[in-house]
């Protein structure tokens, strides 16, 4: 019999506890509490809503509590680069969302002392305006880092919030740009340079490690009858995903897509050539020290941002109607540029992909399903452009594309990218993350042992993904 063991996983499009049990060769997860991940605009910028979250966090523990009072742990992963600031112990305002605008006055400082060369060679990371370390300038520039003596990543946070402990574990800290990437510790010689405090990082742990038990007065909140412990999964929910993908060869790519596509290969070691870093490939932290060498797409976002606009316009969207209209669409779309940094601020997303259909001299689109059918061509091209230079920039051959997350129940999107990159799409499972997440707190309990290609195994044997035959030749 497997223990069951409770995943809290928080997406973009909505936080989730789910309940998972993991045994030799088998696998099954159930949803136990969805709720909204919103952010919340104040005049200061845009924000996470983390009371509100913890509390449907403690409310979904608490019914896994209830539902499976032989609980064996807990584990938690969320998006990365998001933190908040701690002076003894207490929290210092709210968390800033990454797409707030407020980092590019951190991109400028940093830039000003480390040239974005310097610190590809240091940390491997794409540029993305919003990396932690980009964050944490803002925040020094604007006076809010002022009297912090602790940053907590958002996993780490709720897992402090529960335990008492305050650490960082190393795959969420990889996003951060702050961990070097020869032997994935806290950079002191760049933190030094870029000005950064370094007393306000907390120790590094592994995902697989015991944090601790839970707090007495936690354990009581959520009614549990014995000590458990939260266990360290890889807390980047893209670490997670990857962890859960079901390859049963090593040539694969994987595109872990949700609000994010994130497009890549895993490797034992960093590709840091010039090419690399002029193509905006990263080289994050994953479990077990492996490398998700991968680039980040606007992914689902594209879609969710329109349907949002569209709704706020008064109009009443249902979305596997939406994206059948768009299968059925015959006349040619314009392929715009997914990765368009324009696209990355929450706003009204159908005038800016318009502006760039106009700017580009492309077919505008003329119905809804259009528009839909133009952002799925669109994604699907940025993925499979992916897929190709992953696998050119790193010489990792790429016989399967596995694609992960909710992403994987979007029909029209999975056939687009095994025709544009002319190889086989498998697609599964949805909940890869959460799943992940499960697999490697259940290797810790014991239930599953093995090294990440074993963890697959059990997810494919469980969960078979489902095929997607390319149309057309390897492109
Ligand atoms: P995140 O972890 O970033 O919150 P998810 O992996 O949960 O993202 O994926 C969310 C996305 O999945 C949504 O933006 C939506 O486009 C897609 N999705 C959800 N349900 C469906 C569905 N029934 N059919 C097609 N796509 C779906
Ligand atoms: C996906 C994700 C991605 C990060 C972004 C901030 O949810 O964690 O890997 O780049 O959010």
């Amino acid at each position: 019999m497997s223990t069951p063991v409770a995943a809290v996983d928080l997406g973009a499009t909505s936080g989730r506890v789910m309940l998972g049990y993991v045994g030799h060769n088998e696998l099954s997860i159930r949803p136990v509490a969805r709720f909204p991940n919103t952010p919340v605009r104040e005049a200061g910028g845009l924000h996470w809503n983390i009371l509100e979250l913890y509390r449907s966090v403690l409310a979904g523990l608490a019914a896994a509590a209830r539902e499976e009072p032989g609980l064996g742990s807990i584990g938690i992963d969320t998006w990365a680069v998001d933190y908040a600031l701690l002076r003894d112990g207490r929290m210092l305002g709210t968390p800033f969302h990454y797409r707030d605008g407020r980092t590019a006055a951190g991109v400028e400082a940093t830039h000003a002392v480390v040239s974005a060369r310097e610190l590809y060679a240091a940390n491997g990371l794409q540029h993305l305006p919003f990396n932690t370390l980009f964050q944490l300038a803002a925040d020094r520039e604007s006076g809010t880092l002022d009297g912090a003596d602790r940053m907590l990543l958002i996993p780490d946070l709720l897992g402090y919030w529960l335990t008492g402990r305050q650490v960082a574990e190393r795959t969420n800290a990889s996003t951060t740009g702050l961990l070097h990437l020869s032997n994935r510790e806290w950079d002191d010689a760049l933190l030094q340079r870029v000005d950064l405090p370094r007393g306000i990082l907390p120790e590094l742990v592994d995902a697989g490690d015991r944090i601790a038990p839970l707090l007495p007065t936690m354990r009581t909140e959520l009614g549990l009858a014995r000590d458990i412990d939260l266990i360290a999964v890889g807390s980047h929910d893209t670490a997670s995903a990857v962890v859960a993908v079901p390859a049963t060869t090593s040539n694969f790519a994987y595109i872990s897509c949700g609000t994010w596509g994130l497009v890549g290969v895993e490797l034992e070691h960093p590709v840091i050539t010039e090419a690399a870093r002029a193509a905006n490939f990263t080289n994050e932290g994953g479990v077990d020290g492996r490398v998700r060498f991968l680039h980040n797409v606007m992914g689902l976002w594209l879609l969710s941002e329109s349907v949002r606009t569209w709704e706020s316009d008064g109009l009443t969207i249902d979305l596997p109607a939406l994206l059948d209209a768009a299968a059925a669409v015959t006349a040619p779309v314009a392929v715009f540029d997914a990765n368009d940094p324009g696209l990355l601020a929450p706003g009204d997303m159908p005038s800016r992909i318009a502006q760039l259909c106009l700017r580009g001299g492309m077919p505008m689109p003329a119905s809804m399903a259009e528009f839909v059918r133009s952002i799925i061509e669109s994604l699907a091209d940025a993925f499979a452009a992916a897929v190709r230079t992953a696998s050119e920039l790193s010489t990792q051959r790429v016989d399967v594309i596995h694609l992960v997350g909710g992403g994987s129940q979007n029909d029209l999107l999975c056939r687009l990218v095994a025709d544009r990159a002319g190889l086989p799409v498998l697609a599964g499972p949805v909940e890869a993350t959460a799943i992940g997440n499960v697999l490697i707190q259940s290797r810790t309990l014991g239930a599953v042992s093995g090294d990440l290609e074993s963890l697959r195994a059990v997810v494919a044997e469980s969960l078979p993904p489902l095929l997607y035959t390319p149309r057309t030749a390897p492109g």
